[in-house]
């Protein structure tokens, strides 16, 4: 008699546990069809999830984005990048409005790893992007804390295809272009745009290399209020072309565009957005377009692969102290680095 009690309670419980988890189901299915059919609050609260840094929202989010890369895959996705104060939010404000009048929809994304300590530049971005960000076929969305459980790279990844299953198809990712975060955007975005400012020391003002070489559009930005400005503008475009004719060819095979304009001037980027439009709509006809999103998924998938073996390799038992080990000696007995990784992964297995 009690067993059966006992077995009774189990079987309700158990019960109960299948209700949430297919409650749970349910949900993320709900979740998503708001999201497809453009709840916009929806698309918030689910980007809220991806960039929560509390594991237990992890499942949820994953769910969610499994879900959601059925419906995407259709966007193109623009990646700017600049020095901090460029006209990177200027400028995307007038080509998000000028990808609008062409009947498109536009979600802006902003990768800030400095916005953890300022305290988020975004808000000044929301203000700065007013019209964009009040016009009903745009998404305008503040930079993630830089708290996120991946990197803020990865986060924005996620939300960039929430916003296309979300009917956005074209995506617009602002970065600083000082640190690594641009080289993470140039890995997710189709068309990658680099704009510069006239007089800023050496010309290519502390832009990485690699970012010189994948640019496919280089604009001296702030070219306007005179003569003076135009000129400067041109001698930095100048010293950039002369920089980058030092590296090889351009890795994807395109040369970049290049250009001096004003982001304030809505007519110079509608020229620019002419180009880059219909170079994405070449890129799209003869595959260079799938090539670089396939040259993109192995990029992707090799830096993660090396960041999970590594976690691997450090979360063996044995490793804290091979490792202290190999410190206290390898240097001295002066062992080769790739040797002193040799010894440490036999010592491991
Ligand atoms: N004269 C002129 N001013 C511009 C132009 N583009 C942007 N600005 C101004 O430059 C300042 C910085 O512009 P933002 O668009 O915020 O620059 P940003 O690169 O997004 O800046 P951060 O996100 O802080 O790195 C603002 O006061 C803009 O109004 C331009 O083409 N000409
Ligand atoms: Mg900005």
């Amino acid at each position: 008699m009690a067993k059966d009690l006992e077995n009774e309670a189990r079987d309700r419980a158990l019960a109960r546990i299948r209700a949430a988890r297919a409650q749970r189901q349910v949900d993320v299915d709900g979740w998503l069809q708001d999201i497809l059919a453009g709840d916009r609050t929806a698309l918030a609260r689910a980007i809220s999830l991806i960039e929560s840094a509390k594991p237990e929202d992890r499942p949820t989010a994953e769910a969610l984005i499994q879900k959601a890369s059925a419906q995407s895959g259709k966007a193109l996705r623009y990646g700017i990048t600049g020095v901090p104060g460029a006209g990177k939010s200027t400028w995307i404000e007038a080509a998000g409005l000028d990808l609008i009048s062409r009947g498109h929809k536009v979600a802006v994304l902003a990768v800030d790893p400095s916005s953890q300590r300022t305290g988020g530049s975004l808000l000044g971005d929301k203000t700065r992007m007013s019209d964009l960000a009040q016009h009903q076929n745009a998404f305008v969305r503040p930079s993630p804390s830089g708290r996120t459980l991946g990197g803020v790279a990865e986060a924005t990844a996620e939300v960039a295809l929430l916003c296309e299953a979300a009917g956005f198809d074209r995506i617009l990712i602002e970065t600083v272009g000082v640190g690594q975060s641009e080289t993470d955007v140039r890995r997710m975005t189709d068309v990658f745009v680099l704009l510069l400012i006239p007089g800023g020391g050496d010309g290519i003002q502390g832009i990485k290399r690699g970012i010189l070489e994948w640019a496919d559009a280089v604009w001296v930005n702030k070219a306007d209020g005179g003569p003076e400005r135009l000129a400067a503008a041109e001698s930095a475009l100048a010293v950039y072309k002369g920089a980058l004719s030092l590296l090889s060819a351009p890795a994807d095979g395109a040369p970049p565009l290049f250009g001096t304009g004003s982001a304030l001037d809505s007519g110079q980027v509608h020229t620019l957005m002419d180009q880059l439009e219909d170079r994405l709509a070449a890129a799209q006809q003869s595959g260079q377009l799938h090539e670089r999103r396939a040259r993109q998924w192995r990029d992707s998938t090799e830096a993660l692969l090396a960041a999970e073996a590594l976690r691997q390799v450090r979360s063996n038992p044995k490793f804290p102290a091979a490792w202290q080990q190999l410190q206290a000696e390898g240097h001295h007995a002066q062992i080769l680095p790739y040797d002193a990784v040799r010894r440490l992964l036999d010592g491991l297995n």
